[in-house]
């Protein structure tokens, strides 16, 4: 049946793609956007220089006329959700100037102080957030959770507000791969991801961390979700009759099992769309039997991937070497390891990085999302193409191409994660309450609860940590789902080590920011959970921070955390001095310094 609807797709397109013109490009559009069929362009880039990157950008807004609302990050030069590529050690200085158009909504709901919108009052101390705020969280990097470095508690930059300055460094240590940046204003951060707002972060280098990848073409490609284009338009007559159409505690279209149907969101990749119905795919040109490096980001706001390149419909080998910005070969054990996967599933939020062939000359190949079974309280995430490969001699030659004979990376300064003796296991658990329970819409509160803590919704202006734990110790983390839906798991400013996966024991060899955690089904005699290593060890990272699922309507409503790590050596005035552990902190590891849960 798969391969049937493929067919479907790929006469599709060659029908109608060609006669598609740009009619939602025009010079008038704050923020635009190619149309369905486009060739994929590649976000620009920006490069540091001198081991500066200086960027300026404006977020700005516009309805189209269906009513989505579009959030776009501009740059000085007039491009869209440009690629931040940097080096370790360079520092970023980038302004972000809010010109968010429109009335706030819902600003009494998540407005702690009542402040006026224009008062141009502290961004870094809790000014209101509303659809019409924003700050930025840069997913992945592992800097400082402090106000103009990577806070997202605090730092809330209103609409007409002056240009706010970010400034931080790469760590020297940053393994080089693709991170993230989007907005992450509580309550908020669903409808401006939703909107657009995301762009590719590259820390180069990771041909030095895996000799596979030297000397190869490199393509970045973001795939988004959107409101549904044509929500109201049955399923393509190439798709079997689905029964009944539901929708879930978030009032999406639930997930049917099949496959098929109706999908809760539309996807583009590199702002392309590929709406249902018919799914028309953008397109890809490569040269034929060419390998490239592929840098996916998931940056949907609830869509799951299950990535897939077909040729003539048969899958082919996907050679991943990088998750979430981490190179495989981050353990030095394992140099240069390339992972062969016929589909790769990409939580919102993750990233995954892999070799691809071009095919021959006249062979059509398809880049395509298989179904994800979300749970019977998840999405509809159904199969579906996103974008045609053709190969052609005469493909535009990418933008960037790896180092051909790089200098390998330096010895890792830390002993390996999966060596290191966690010092305490702690128990957290993903659940859902309906409030109205005759109401299956509406009122879902969204928890991720600490084992021995009550389930509440997280509660943006409490100061009191769900979890303290100590700079320089490592710990143990299981992450339960207690509800009937998938839930991603991410925390800020680190990375983890996946251990168990379902209670097998995997031990994974690279770390990743963000994991799936399967759902429950109801009937099972343990909640399904996965087991993580938590790497608290670089004495930069302290403070207060937060852990949430990436499935955005889920954290806005309160499926997120708060975690204090404290300096090992706690200076006399740790509010105002947290960030200045001494050296000997980073390997310190005494059992129960302090905190606890
Ligand atoms: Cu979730």
């Amino acid at each position: 049946m798969k391969r049937f609807v493929f067919i479907a797709f790929l006469g599709l397109y060659l029908a109608q793609g060609a006669a598609r013109v740009s009619a939602q490009e025009s010079k008038r559009d704050p923020c635009p956007r190619p149309s369905e069929g486009s060739v994929i362009r590649e976000p620009d880039d920006l490069r540091s220089q001198n081991s500066v990157l200086k960027v300026d950008f404006t977020l700005r807004t516009q309805t189209e006329p269906n009513g989505l609302k579009r959030y776009c990050y501009i740059d000085a030069a007039g491009q869209e959700s440009p690629t931040l590529r940097v080096k370790p050690g360079d520092l970023i200085i980038l302004n972000l100037k809010n010109e968010v158009t429109g009335p706030p909504q819902d600003p009494s709901s998540t407005a702690p102080h009542h402040m006026h919108a224009h008062q141009e009052a502290d961004v870094c101390a809790s000014g209101p957030m509303s659809s019409t705020s924003t700050n930025l969280h840069f997913h992945g990097l592992e800097i400082p959770p402090t106000c103009h470095q990577d806070d997202v508690l605090k730092t809330s930059i209103q609409s007409g507000a002056s240009p706010f300055q970010y400034r931080f460094r790469i760590p020297e240590d940053q393994p080089p791969g693709l991170y993230w940046y989007h907005p992450h204003i509580h309550g908020f951060t669903k409808i401006q991801v939703l909107g657009g707002a995301s762009g590719a972060i590259i820390v180069e280098g990771i041909e030095r961390a895996n000799k596979a990848v030297a000397g190869l073409p490199e393509r970045v490609l973001i795939i988004r979700d959107q409101d549904l284009l044509n929500p109201n338009s049955p399923p393509s007559k190439s798709e079997p009759v689905i029964p009944k159409m539901l929708f879930d505690r978030d009032g999406d279209v639930a997930n049917n099992g099949t496959g098929f149907g109706k999908p809760a969101k539309d996807l583009s990749v590199n702002f392309v769309p590929v709406p249902y119905p018919d799914y028309p795919p953008a397109a890809i040109q490569i040269r034929p039997g060419e390998q490239e490096l592929w840098r996916v980001l998931n940056a949907s706001a609830i869509t799951y991937l299950n990535l897939e390149v077909l040729f003539q419909h048969k899958p082919q080998p996907m050679g991943l070497v990088a998750l979430d910005g981490v190179p495989l070969g981050e353990n030095p054990s394992l140099p240069d390891v390339v992972s062969w996967q016929k589909h790769l599933g990409v939580p919102p939020g993750a990233r995954v990085e892999f070799i691809v062939t071009g095919p021959p000359v006249g062979v059509p190949g398809l880049f395509v999302t298989r179904t994800v079974d979300t749970g019977p309280g998840g999405e509809n995430d159904t199969n579906r193409a996103l974008a045609t490969i053709t190969a052609s001699v005469d493909a535009p030659e990418l933008r960037s191409k790896l180092a051909l004979s790089p200098t390998p990376l330096p010895a890792p300064r830390l002993p390996w994660l999966g060596d290191v003796t966690p010092v305490r296991t702690r128990r957290l658990y993903f659940s859902e309450k309906l409030l109205e329970p005759n109401n299956p819409n509406r009122a879902t509160e969204f928890y991720l609860t600490v084992e021995g803590q009550t389930p509440a919704p997280f509660d943006p202006e409490s100061e009191v940590p769900n979890i303290t734990v100590t700079a320089g110790t490592v710990e143990d983390w299981i992450i339960e789902n207690r509800s009937n839906e998938l839930h991603a798991f991410h925390i800020h400013q680190l990375h983890f080590m996946l251990l168990d996966y379902l209670g097998r024991q995997v031990d994974e060899p690279f770390l990743r920011d963000t994991v799936n955690v399967p759902y429950y089904d109801g009937k099972a005699l343990i909640y399904p959970s996965v087991r993580l290593r938590m790497d608290f060890r670089d004495p930069k990272i302290v403070g207060d921070f937060v852990y949430h699922c990436h499935l955005l309507e889920h954290e806005d409503n309160g499926m997120m955390g708060l975690i204090r790590v404290e300096p090992a050596e706690r200076p006399r005035n740790s509010k105002t001095n947290a960030s200045r552990p001494s050296r000997s902190a980073r390997l310190c590891r005494a059992p129960g310094a302090t905190g606890g849960d």
